[in-house]
């Protein structure tokens, strides 16, 4: 007879195994899509202690499913510009996952912008908005359009050609885009009064991070930031720490940035330095929000302006050096794989107690390695910059009720989703045998949910 040692040993080869097999298959079927790999490796090596326990998922192949779109959209954006020249972008939207609940997440518009990209974030989405609790599917999308330098007349040519493809997909209880890098409340209430044209029909909860005028929620513009911030929160508490007193860098100056700045700056850091992509600004003083605000919310500049009006700033060119600056906390929020080895381990050297990311998988492979092997607490995307999703749910449920939310309410519930999420991915990690491993926490807890989901549904 097997011991129970050799039976949980065996059933850890299995999971290894099969985990090995499938990611080969990931890799044969999408080669070159290097992000989406990224992403898929970091949830695999995750799950393997969950497989080894629970054989059924491996039963029912699991992992071969989840990472497998139910659908990938792929259109030609076609539209005018001020020239009078028609210009050719492509639109994509993934339909990722709906075992809990409608496709849910944001559209991003960059030139960077691929099928990899798009589900990379699309396959993360899964796993975010399942830790939040609240019943949303994964989904993401986006275009290689360059908002950049454009006008205003052009955004919304740009903005009503996408959606008059992609209005035929989505619906309240379908798929519920919302904004990411490049698209904000301005591009949602244009694409809002577009699907609402051809739909012929005020369907609010088609779209999330609408203008508060027309359906949106209050707190949801500060939501990804300060969710970022509360979670962080409590990692620190976990040692005794707080923000009080310490010293932050937040990359980036969009969205996320400034309302992480915003809340840490609240709970009393000092945040030293941001960043866009020509260059980063060090103010030791801690940086101004109302001139951060103007410059890049009312003006839509680059960084580099903010030394005009703070002389005693400085501004260095290659956004990528702001993680030399020594800090306590670092908040990385601009993009993907901005924190690789090298920068981690500066990051370690100088002091660094916690990283919390803002962005979507804004670290690599190898940098979080390196702060976990130094035990520095880490918030991983999924978990910590989830409140801008648990927000857009909150949107959707007011927009369903017509019952409008004040910001205290919105507020309230997003700190205590942002504690729910870090307790949740805590007691997994525990569970699971990885304790302060909240990369391995967060994942385990958001696989769970789903794949419960996706078996009790059947094979479909
Ligand atoms: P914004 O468009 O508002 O801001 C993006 C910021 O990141 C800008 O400062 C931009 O600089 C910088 N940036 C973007 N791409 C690059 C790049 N390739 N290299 C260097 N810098 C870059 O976007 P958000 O703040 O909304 O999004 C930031 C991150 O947070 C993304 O990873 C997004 O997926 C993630 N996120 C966003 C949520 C949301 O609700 N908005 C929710 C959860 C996560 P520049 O102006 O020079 O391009
Ligand atoms: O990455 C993200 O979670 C977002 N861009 C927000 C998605 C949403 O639907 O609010």
């Amino acid at each position: 007879m097997m011991t129970l040692e050799k039976t949980k040993h065996t059933h850890l080869q299995k999971a290894e195994e099969y985990v090995r097999d499938v990611f080969e298959t990931v890799k044969e079927r999408n080669a070159h899509e290097t992000e989406f790999i990224q992403a898929v490796k970091e949830v695999f090596d995750s799950l393997v202690p969950v497989l080894a326990k629970h054989p059924k998922y491996i039963e029912q192949n699991i992992l071969e499913r989840i990472v497998e779109p139910e659908r990938l959209l792929s259109f030609r954006v076609s539209w005018v510009d001020d020239h009078g020249k028609v210009q050719v972008n492509r639109g994509y939207r993934v339909q990722f996952n709906s075992a809990i609940g409608p496709y849910k997440g944001g559209l991003r518009f960059h030139p960077t912008v691929t099928a990899s990209v798009v589900k990379f974030l699309g396959f993360e989405q899964i796993f975010k908005n399942s830790l939040t609790g609240q019943p949303i599917g994964g989904g993401k999308g986006g275009s290689d359009f360059d908002p950049k330098g454009k006008s205003d007349g052009e955004i919304m040519r740009f903005t009503q050609s996408f959606m008059t493809e992609l209005w035929k997909h989505i619906g309240p209880d379908v798929d519920v885009p919302a904004g990411d890098i490049g698209v904000g409340a301005r591009e949602i209430g244009y694409m809002f009064g577009q699907y609402k044209k051809l739909k012929g029909a005020y369907e609010a909860g088609v779209l999330t991070g609408k203008g508060v005028g027309v359906g949106g929620s209050l707190a949801r513009t500060e939501a990804t930031g300060y969710g970022t911030v509360y979670f962080m929160e409590e990692m620190l508490k976990s040692r005794g720490l707080s923000f009080d007193g310490q010293t932050v860098v937040v990359s980036g100056s969009g969205n996320v940035s400034i309302y992480a700045i915003e809340k840490a700056t609240e709970l009393g850091a000092t945040v030293v330095a941001c960043s866009d992509s020509d260059g980063y600004i060090y103010d030791k003083e801690g940086i101004n929000l109302d001139t951060l605000k103007k410059i890049k919310e009312a003006g839509n500049e680059r960084i580099s302006e903010y030394v005009k009006e703070h002389p005693h700033a400085e501004y260095t060119e290659d956004g990528s050096g702001i993680w030399s600056i020594p800090c306590d906390v670092a908040l990385p929020c601009a993009t993907q794989n901005e924190i690789g080895e090298p920068s981690a381990k500066l990051l370690v050297a100088n002091g660094v107690k916690a990283v919390g990311e803002g962005a979507n998988m804004p670290s690599t492979l190898e940098a979080i390695d390196t702060f976990l092997n130094n035990d520095i607490l880490f918030g991983p995307a999924k978990a910590a910059n989830a409140g801008g999703v648990a927000v857009s749910a909150f949107e959707m449920a007011q927009n369903s009720s017509r019952v409008p939310w004040t910001f205290e309410e919105v507020d309230a519930k997003l700190h205590e989703t942002m504690k729910n999420i870090y307790q949740n991915s805590v007691n997994a990690a525990e569970e699971y045998g990885f304790a302060n491993n909240l990369v391995v926490g967060a994942n385990i807890a958001g696989f769970i949910k789903v794949a419960d989901a996706m078996i009790a549904q059947g094979v479909i």
